[in-house]
């Protein structure tokens, strides 16, 4: 049996498993759907955060709300595209993590949603907490278990 409750696992800083805020995809909340479209394809991910000019944390956009938001009745009006920001469209009902939290908080947030928003005690965007980063913690604890 691996014991999750030896600290090494579950008390691990946010902190020290976080993707900062400089190396995260994300677009402004004054930004068209156009530019965000852009920025998911190029990067490559589903959904990104948006953050305000304070970057402060504002919601999170992707590809099918953008699509879903461009939807008419009978056909895609991309012509939509370059009008619609997306704060008119992004998802605001996200989950937030304080950044002085430790992962134990996390786990059950990351069984529904593939990432989590890191914010600091006033908002400030400052990273992401993917379940990538996660499993590849678990991954090495059970190793380092196994060697024992
Ligand atoms: O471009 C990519 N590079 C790498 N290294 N892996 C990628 C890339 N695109 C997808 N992946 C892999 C990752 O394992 O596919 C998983 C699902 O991607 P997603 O959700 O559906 O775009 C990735 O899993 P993950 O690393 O645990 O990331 C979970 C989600 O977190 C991603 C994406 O929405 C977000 N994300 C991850 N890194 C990001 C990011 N968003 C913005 N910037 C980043 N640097």
């Amino acid at each position: 049996m691996i014991s999750l409750y030896s600290g090494e696992f579950l008390e691990v800083s946010i902190k020290d498993l976080m993707i900062p805020s400089e190396r995260v995809a994300h677009v402004q909340v004054g930004n068209s759907l156009e530019h965000a479209l852009l920025v998911l394809t190029k990067s490559g991910y589903t959904a990104i955060p948006v953050l305000d000019p304070h970057y402060r944390l504002m919601g999170l956009i992707s590809t099918p709300i953008i699509m879903d938001s461009i939807l008419g009745l009978q056909r895609i009006e991309f012509e939509q595209l370059e009008r619609k920001r997306v704060e008119e469209a992004m998802n605001t009902k996200i989950p937030r993590i304080n950044i002085h939290s430790t992962l134990k908080s996390s786990l059950d947030l990351l069984v529904d949603h593939p990432f989590l928003c890191i914010e600091d005690d006033s908002g400030i965007f400052e990273g992401i907490l993917t379940r990538r980063t996660v499993l590849l913690k678990l991954s090495q604890q059970v190793k380092r278990y196994n060697k024992k």
